[in-house]
Formats: C-alpha cells, sequence, structure tokens
C-alpha cells in the first residue's frame, strides 16, 4: 500500500474526536447542554470582539474550530491494556507527554500514574490517560481487583488487528480509519452503565478507593470527562451557574458585567493571537483597535440572558450536582497556563451483574462536565512562582472559608493579591523569562537590521520597538495540582494512603517501559520552540 492510500493522521483525529464529542453528548444530556452554553456565550463574545477590533470577523465555521478543541480524561486498569492505549493513539499522531505521579501529591494523592496524550506540534486534543497502580493496596484488596480486571478485553480483536495493521503499513486507509473510530465511540470509551461485582464495588468505596471502584469494576475505559474551550471562562460559569439555577437574573448581570469588563481591558491583540490561532499575525496586525461604548457591555449581558432563558437551554430538566464554586487555575488577568472549571460529577444508574448471578442497581458518581481556557507555557522559572502564588492564593482563602459563596468579588481579589507578582502582558511576562515565546522579526526589523539602525540586540526591547513581533506559546498539558483537584472533586472523596506493606514509589521510566516507548518531555519541547525562534530572529537581523 502506498503512504497516499492512507487516511491523514491529524483529520483521523479530528474525526476522533469529534465523534467522541457525539457520544459524549448521547451519553450525558448535561454535557451537550454545556456546549450549547458554550457556544452561546462564544458567539456573544466574538460579536464584542468584533465592536472592539475593526475588522474582526469569522467566518462561517471559524468559531467552531476556535470553541471544538477537547480534553478528556480515561482512567486504565492493567499494564497490558495501558499499552494497547497507547498504540491507538499513536494512529491519531497523538503521543505521551509529561508524567504525572498523582500518588506524590500531599492529601489529594491517587494510586494513579499518567502521561497525557497528544501531538506535538500546535496540539487541538489530549487526553490524561490514568494507570491504576494495584500494588499501592495491601495484598488481598489487590488481588481482588487484579482477578476482577483480569476478565475484560476493551479492545476487541477487531480494533487489535486495526491497530496493528497501522502500525505495519504506516497508517490506515479511511475504511479502516473510520472502523478503528468507530471501536473508539462504540466500545473502548463508552460508557454502559453496567458493571460488574458489587460487593468489590462497595467494599472499595467505604475503604476510601473510590477511584479503583471506578477504574477495576466497569468492562471499558469510559470517557470521564470532556472539555470544550471557552473563549472567556469567567462569562461562561456565569451562565452555567445561571442556567443550573445558581445564580439568579441580577447575579447574573452582575457576573457576566464585571467579567466582560475585564474582557474588554484584555481582549488585545496577543489575546486573539491566543484564541484564534487561524488567524494571521499580518491579519491581528492590521486590526484597528475602537473604543467600544460603555453600554455595549449591558447590552451583551441583557441579550445573553434573554438567549440563557430560551427553551433548548434550559437544563433545570436535567438532574445535575451543581456547578462548582470557583475556577481552578490562575485568576482572570493573569494569563498563564489553565484556567478550569465544571459543573459536579452527575449521579448515574448503574446495573452491577454479580459473579453470583445476581444484579444489583445503583448509582455511580464519576463523570462531569469541565471547560477550560488555554493560555501561556510557564517557563521553569514562571512555573515556581505560579505556585509560589497558587499557595498564598489558598492560604489566603482558607483563612475565608465560604468567602466565594458570601462575596464573590472580595473572594476573586484574594487570588488577584495573591498573584500581584505576575505581570499582566505577553510582553512582560516574556521579558521576565516567565513564559515561553516565539520570535519572529517584522519588515520594519529586517529593514532597520539593513540600515544598521536596530539599537539594541534585545528582543524583548526590539519587539517594544516594533522590530520583532512576539507570540506566546499555549499551554498544551495538564497541571499536577489541577488534576488532584479534579479526582478529588469528582469522587467526593481527598486521596487514599497506602495500605502496601511500603509504600510504594514510581517512575517515568517504568510508565515508560509499560508504553514500551518514552515519554515526550514538554518543558524541553516548549524550550526548544523559544530558542530555535530566537536563535532565526537573531540570524535574520545579523545580531551576533
Ligand atoms: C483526570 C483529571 C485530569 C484535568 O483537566 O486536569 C484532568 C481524571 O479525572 O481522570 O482532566
Ligand atoms: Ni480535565
Amino acid at each position: 500500500m502506498t503512504s497516499s492510500a492512507h487516511a491523514d493522521r491529524f483529520q483521523m483525529q479530528h474525526r476522533l474526536f469529534a465523534e467522541l464529542s457525539r457520544m459524549f453528548g448521547r451519553e450525558v444530556p448535561l454535557y451537550d447542554k454545556s456546549l450549547l452554553v458554550n457556544r452561546v456565550v462564544n458567539e456573544a463574545l466574538a460579536d464584542l470582539l468584533a465592536r472592539r477590533w475593526r475588522g474582526f470577523a469569522l467566518a462561517p465555521g471559524q468559531l467552531e474550530q476556535a470553541s471544538g478543541e477537547r480534553h478528556g480524561a480515561i482512567r486504565i486498569g492493567r499494564p497490558d491494556e495501558y499499552r494497547w492505549v497507547g498504540r491507538f493513539f499513536a494512529q491519531f499522531a497523538m503521543e505521551p507527554h509529561a508524567f504525572y505521579d498523582m500518588t506524590n501529591v500531599g492529601a489529594r494523592s491517587q494510586p494513579i500514574i499518567a502521561t497525557a496524550f497528544r501531538s506535538r506540534h500546535d496540539p487541538e486534543h489530549r487526553v490524561f490517560t490514568s494507570l491504576l497502580m494495584t500494588d499501592w493496596f495491601d495484598p488481598a484488596t489487590r488481588a481482588r481487583i487484579e482477578a476482577t480486571l483480569a476478565g475484560r478485553q476493551v479492545f476487541s480483536d477487531e480494533a487489535r488487528r486495526l491497530i496493528e495493521r497501522g502500525e505495519r503499513d504506516g497508517g490506515l486507509g479511511w475504511e479502516d480509519a473510520d472502523a478503528l473510530i468507530r471501536e473508539a465511540t462504540e466500545r473502548i470509551f463508552r460508557w454502559t452503565g453496567r458493571a460488574r461485582d458489587h460487593a468489590l464495588y462497595a467494599d472499595l468505596s467505604r475503604a476510601g478507593f473510590k477511584i479503583a471502584a471506578d477504574i477495576a469494576c466497569f468492562g471499558s475505559h469510559h470517557l470521564n470527562h470532556l472539555t470544550p474551550n471557552t473563549l472567556w471562562m469567567d462569562l461562561y460559569t456565569s451562565a452555567m451557574k445561571y442556567c443550573l439555577g445558581e445564580l439568579g437574573a441580577a447575579g447574573f448581570r452582575v457576573h457576566a458585567e464585571a467579567a466582560l469588563g475585564h474582557f474588554l481591558a484584555q481582549a488585545d491583540r496577543d489575546y486573539l493571537r491566543l484564541h484564534f490561532r487561524h488567524l494571521r499575525a499580518e491579519e491581528i496586525a492590521a486590526l484597528e483597535p475602537v473604543e467600544v461604548p460603555a453600554a455595549a457591555v449591558g447590552e451583551t449581558v441583557a441579550a445573553l440572558a434573554r438567549r440563557l432563558q430560551e427553551d433548548d437551554l434550559n437544563p433545570s430538566r436535567h438532574k445535575h450536582s451543581g456547578f462548582k464554586d470557583s475556577t481552578e487555575g490562575p485568576p482572570t488577568n493573569v494569563p498563564v497556563f489553565l484556567r478550569q472549571d465544571s459543573y459536579k460529577a452527575l449521579t448515574e444508574p448503574v446495573e452491577f451483574a454479580n459473579p453470583d448471578g445476581t444484579t444489583v442497581s445503583t448509582t455511580h458518581t464519576a463523570r462531569f462536565g469541565e471547560v477550560e481556557q488555554r493560555f501561556y507555557a510557564c517557563t521553569p522559572k514562571g512555573r515556581a512562582l505560579y505556585d509560589r502564588c497558587l499557595a498564598a492564593a489558598d492560604a489566603a482563602k482558607a483563612e475565608h472559608p465560604g468567602l466565594a459563596k458570601r462575596d464573590f468579588s472580595a473572594y476573586e481579589r484574594l487570588g488577584e493579591e495573591a498573584f500581584a507578582p505576575f505581570p499582566r502582558t505577553l510582553l512582560g511576562l516574556v521579558e521576565q523569562g516567565l513564559v515561553h515565546a516565539r520570535f519572529r522579526p517584522t519588515a520594519a526589523g529586517l529593514a532597520a537590521a539593513r540600515a544598521g539602525s536596530l539599537g539594541t540586540s534585545d528582543l524583548v526591547a526590539l519587539a517594544r520597538a516594533g522590530l520583532v513581533a512576539v507570540e506566546g506559546v499555549r499551554y498544551e498539558d495538564f497541571l499536577p495540582v489541577s488534576a488532584a483537584g479534579i479526582f478529588a472533586s469528582n469522587l467526593q472523596q481527598y486521596g487514599t494512603q497506602s495500605t502496601a506493606a511500603a509504600k510504594p514509589t514510581y517512575s517515568q521510566e517504568q510508565l515508560e517501559a509499560i508504553l514500551g516507548r518514552e515519554i515526550v518531555d514538554p518543558d524541553r519541547a516548549y524550550a526548544a520552540i523559544e530558542a530555535e525562534s530566537r536563535a532565526a530572529t537573531r540570524q535574520a537581523l545579523s545580531l551576533a
């Protein structure tokens, strides 16, 4: 077979995530509602951007593209299954990135090690993929978990054949690619509502090992959540809380107007570059800033409130467990890493088949509805500052329990004060070496270089003078602390302590051996992007 007969792996990836999103929407109607809320909110934001920037317009489909990116999470029980998952994602040009040791995150520790599958360059989708470490448990519990896991086959013979064919032939034709995607949505990642061995489930849950129960007793690697991108987190959360009945009309207005005030202040060209990746730098440079009339915010919020009241968005028809009280990540005006929020895990019906042939109808609480906004990738120095600021914010918030519900803006101010050491603009962040960026000379820069009038060799100073263009590198990975918080909140339980004779320790090499390949270090990849662009820019400008 020639390579031209092969489906493009990136197109396969898009189709896979579109189909997974459709699957998840069928399984979880509230997810579909949250996607619709996200679309409506993003449309309102795009309209406002068109007023803020003359020349800004999105062609049909471009908004879908900007909000169509996804990240998901799955939890795997056996090492051999984990390797199959890695081989599966490889067919879609997704490789393991970063090692996450969730056994070492303090009180929120879980018996989990993980990596995230994504493409190396400009990824849109990623999947946090956990592996349950059974040696975390006492021998009797471990034996029960492993015995139950041993009896399942998540990857069908057909799925294995397709993956092997893709590996052997260096790709799959579209017919096979579609068949593999069907295996994903109809079997591998599907929620069935059926589980096995209720006694094991109950014993594990009672002992505080809900994560093990969620993995061991189910027959598939069911998707735990599938997270879309929002163009402005605080507007989305206000809208969802309004739809879920957690904010009244007046509360929604206050939150949404505050959110849009921040949005308009921060939606500069760097914001546009980060959120609309189909726009070219020259197109963004050509946009003209316009003063948005003060009334525009109120009008946008009033129109949004009307839209959110329409029948198709009325989630009160769906059972839900409420929305999280606060957003994970940095405060709204610090554009680093990720901001994430979600509606809480739903209580869903499950039917257990027991080894003795009896059945038990009960419920399981694990799947939730996250949304995220992606920002710039921090350097190690930026990450260290982030960790310090986050710890300070957590400490300040812990001193005022219940403040988020009592006085949300006072609560938000605590976070902003703790993050005061962070500059608010891309250039400020780059200047202090806190985030990674791509550099490139502008036409004016090249002309100045020819004329010998650059004046300095400092790239940030040249950027301030318009002689070099700077683009932040988007963060494409996960945050261990946020992930730990997500496990804790959707399992409705803090972490577990090891019950093995000695607490085991885990390493990246161990997970690489399970995968049969190396895990990519994203920090090195981000740094390499920056280093290459700096070198190329220096060379183009004839700087030593
Ligand atoms: C993993 C959660 C990690 C995130 O956004 O940090 C994650 C899980 O719940 O299985 O998705
Ligand atoms: Ni997530």
